[in-house]
């Protein structure tokens, strides 16, 4: 028997495909449904383009009159860059609407699907309301606290290091690891690494998938802009290279740095950037999601800043040793157990040969 979370799961599943292409926009799906058909399907694709019920409404055209929609987040009921998404429902004369979860943005928050009932809509909320809310959980944190979601994305041999006690590091995790990560890429805004760590392994920080990708800023934190000249992030013109920094940095690298394209923005006095700034910055230039590649010592400062909202490990059944080998978190360090930053809503997943563990920090 089919049921609204037959449908709703659809809807969900337009909406996943995006994540990664609406920039600070929630990814939305929506299926119009009527008499036992589908008669139009839609996502919202792109930051300023139409709204996911806009594109689904005007897949159904006439047949949306009567007809019942399923959108995986409250409809809008504001004019932003596009009119409010309740209003054109009601217009197109739809009878029912089920949606997901409500809208967190303080402009909706509740008043979309209010402005739908006061139509005499009726409305039905929560249908897998979990999973709905979960997609956006960078959306979520980014419109009421505007500032960026933070992934801390690492791989660690069984010993927890990140780095033989050479240096060489390729590579810890597994192939299907690695594709993961180019997944998470592709769906964050901005990429973040320490000036170390483009020194020690001069990467590319590129999305690469099978299909195209989205390519994300890259942001390196560099307080002395110590970053090699003719290093990858440099020289690669795929996307944007912007280096944090102090107003301790040499005008002429500055300078240097800016003819080849790269962008300096100076982030607090010194002698370290001053991360909370960093991010504040971020907020203004509409980046709300970042994934943090490393290393061991802007890791372990953003957590002890308390910017990190995300823990993404994976773990290589390996053993490298060497007590000078790098660790994933270089932290300042707790005397007792109990004081040590503690990762909520725990999961645990294979893969490859390879352990993934998620979680999130719990920010006192
Ligand atoms: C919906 N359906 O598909 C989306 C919604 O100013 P805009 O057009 O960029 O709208 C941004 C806000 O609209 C966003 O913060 C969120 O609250 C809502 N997004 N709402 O009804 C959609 N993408
Ligand atoms: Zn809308």
């Amino acid at each position: 028997m089919l049921n609204d979370e037959y449908y709703m799961r659809l809807a969900l599943q337009l909406a996943e495909k995006t994540l990664g292409q609406t920039g600070i926009n929630p990814v939305v799906g929506c299926v119009i449904v009527k008499e036992g058909r589908i008669v139009g399907l839609g996502s919202h694709l792109q930051r300023g383009s139409h709204h996911a019920e806009v594109n689904a409404l005007l897949m159904a055209g006439k047949e949306a009159e009567g007809g019942t929609a399923y959108v995986t987040l409250e409809p809008c009921s504001y004019f932003g860059r596009t009119p409010p998404c309740a209003d054109r429902l009601v217009a197109e004369k739809i009878s029912r609407v089920v949606v997901a979860c409500t809208d967190p943005n303080p402009q909706v928050a509740g008043n979309g699907i209010e402005k739908l009932r006061g139509h005499g809509i009726r409305v039905d909320v929560g249908v897998l309301e979990q999973e709905a809310r979960e997609l956006n959980e960078m959306f979520n944190k980014f419109i009421v606290s505007r500032l960026p979601f933070v992934t801390l994305k690492s791989a660690t041999t069984l010993d927890g290091k990140i780095a033989a006690k050479s240096g060489d590091s390729k590579w810890i995790s597994g192939e299907a690891s690695r594709a993961q990560v180019h997944m998470l890429r592709h769906r964050h805004q901005a990429i973040m690494v320490g000036v170390d760590t483009v020194i020690a392994d001069d990467p590319l920080l590129t999305a690469r998938l099978e299909v195209a990708a989205i390519q994300p800023v890259r942001l390196v934190v560099d307080s002395k802009l110590r970053i090699p000249l003719d290093s990858r992030v440099v020289k690669d013109q795929e996307t944007k290279t912007i280096v944090l920094t102090t107003n301790q940095a040499s005008i002429e690298q500055m300078l240097r740095l800016n003819a080849l394209g790269v962008e300096v923005i100076k982030c607090g006095e010194g002698p370290r950037v001053d991360l909370r700034k960093a991010m504040a910055i971020m907020t203004e230039r509409e980046i709300g999601s970042i994934l943090l590649e490393g290393g061991s010592r802007l890791n372990g400062a953003m957590l002890e800043a308390g910017l990190v909202d995300k823990i993404v490990l994976f773990l290589a059944p390996k053993i490298v040793g060497g007590a000078d080998a790098p660790g994933a978190f270089a932290l300042q360090g707790f005397d007792l157990m109990s004081d040590a930053i503690a990762l909520e809503r725990v999961n645990v997943e294979r893969v490859g040969n390879d352990c993934c563990i998620t979680g999130y920090p719990r920010l006192e």
